[in-house]
């Protein structure tokens, strides 16, 4: 394992605190879909939890991000709250969008989540966009863009970055690459092994992390974001990641060799930052089991909220929506 300068303590708590949360968000979130308590479909992000952490540590609250149909943990790493979010994904009045997004529809512009979308590579010209009103708008606040490896194949990859890169706009391109789309694998899509390559065609700096180690997801994050408050651009940021299922509730991910996956796991990025939030004497273990146990208290909290809630009425099927 690489170590690093350290941040300080409450840094490294708010860390693994944020990707604990999302852990035992999606953790619970599978238990109950697997209860028929959920509608629709599921795509959880467990596993790659360093990566919207560890980029979203650098923002503050009036930076923006874009997701993707993997978004509960970006929604909690940009600090969303667990008890709208869960009630979305019932489909809940008092989830983000009135329980009528969904999973993969959830939006929280008051701390800068501009939102999910189940449409593959449609965050990646939005976050361009904010990128540019921030630029007209003269202020230092920047944009972070989550997507896929497969996502990095739709001509929006090209034409975002293109144009950011052209107008020297203050974003970073966060590719999570987990190495499926579905159940393709990258090497049936790509003759490249690093997306991050993709970034000479644009001019701009190219940057390959270990997306399960939060701490070198954290330091090339804040690089990255430095320069583009600085004015001087967008990065391509990939991090190479995995999840810990399938590719949707629905997907046993048979097609992933077992060593493969076996090899993965056993770099999760959870137990590894607690290990070396340990050996580090960073923070003691009567720490560690404090954050677990407040973390337990709100998960079980946002359930609750979201079991409570009631559900949208037929009379407000029209409200809120265009057209
Ligand atoms: C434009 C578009 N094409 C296809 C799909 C179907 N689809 C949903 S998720 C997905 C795979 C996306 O892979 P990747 O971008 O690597 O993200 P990951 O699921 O691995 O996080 C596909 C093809 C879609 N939702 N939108
Ligand atoms: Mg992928």
């Amino acid at each position: 394992m690489e170590t690093y300068p350290l941040l300080e303590k409450e840094k490294l708590k708010e860390l693994y605190r944020k990707m604990l949360e999302i852990r035992r968000f999606e953790d619970t979130v599978f238990e109950l879909f697997g209860k028929n308590l959920i509608p629709g479909t599921i795509h959880l992000y467990a596993g790659e939890e360093a990566v919207a952490v560890g980029v979203c540590a650098n923002l503050r609250k009036d930076d923006y991000i874009t997701s993707t149909h993997r978004g509960h943990g970006h929604c909690i790493a940009k600090g969303a709250q667990l008890k709208r979010i869960m009630a979305e994904i019932f489909g809940k009045k008092t989830g983000y969008c009135k329980g009528k997004g969904g999973s993969m529809h959830i939006a929280d512009f008051s701390v800068g989540m501009l939102g999910a979308t189940a449409v593959v590579g449609a965050g990646i010209p939005i976050a361009t966009g904010a990128g540019l009103s921030i630029k007209l708008r003269g202020t230092d606040q920047a944009a972070a863009c989550f997507f896929g490896d497969g996502a990095s194949n739709q001509g929006t990859f090209h034409e975002g970055i293109n144009l950011a890169a052209t107008w020297s706009l203050p974003v970073i391109y966060v590719c999570e690459n987990n190495l499926y789309a579905m159940g393709t694998s990258q090497s049936a899509v790509m003759r490249i092994k690093d997306v991050a390559d993709r970034a000479s065609s644009y001019g701009i700096p190219g940057v390959t992390v270990d997306g399960n180690d939060v701490l070198a997801v954290y330091n090339a994050a804040n690089e990255a974001i430095k320069r583009a408050r600085a004015g001087k651009g967008p990065t391509l940021l990939e991090c190479k990641t995995y999840r810990r299922r399938g590719h949707s509730r629905f997907d046993p991910a048979t097609y992933r060799p077992e060593e493969e996956a076996e090899a993965w796991l056993k770099r999760d990025p959870l137990p590894r930052f607690r290990t070396q939030l340990l050996e580090t004497a960073a923070l003691t273990l009567e720490e560690i089991t404090r954050v677990e146990e407040a973390v337990s208290a709100a998960v079980e909290a946002a359930v609750q909220f979201a079991m409570e809630s009631p559900y949208p009425t037929p009379e407000e099927a029209l409200d809120d929506v265009y057209a």
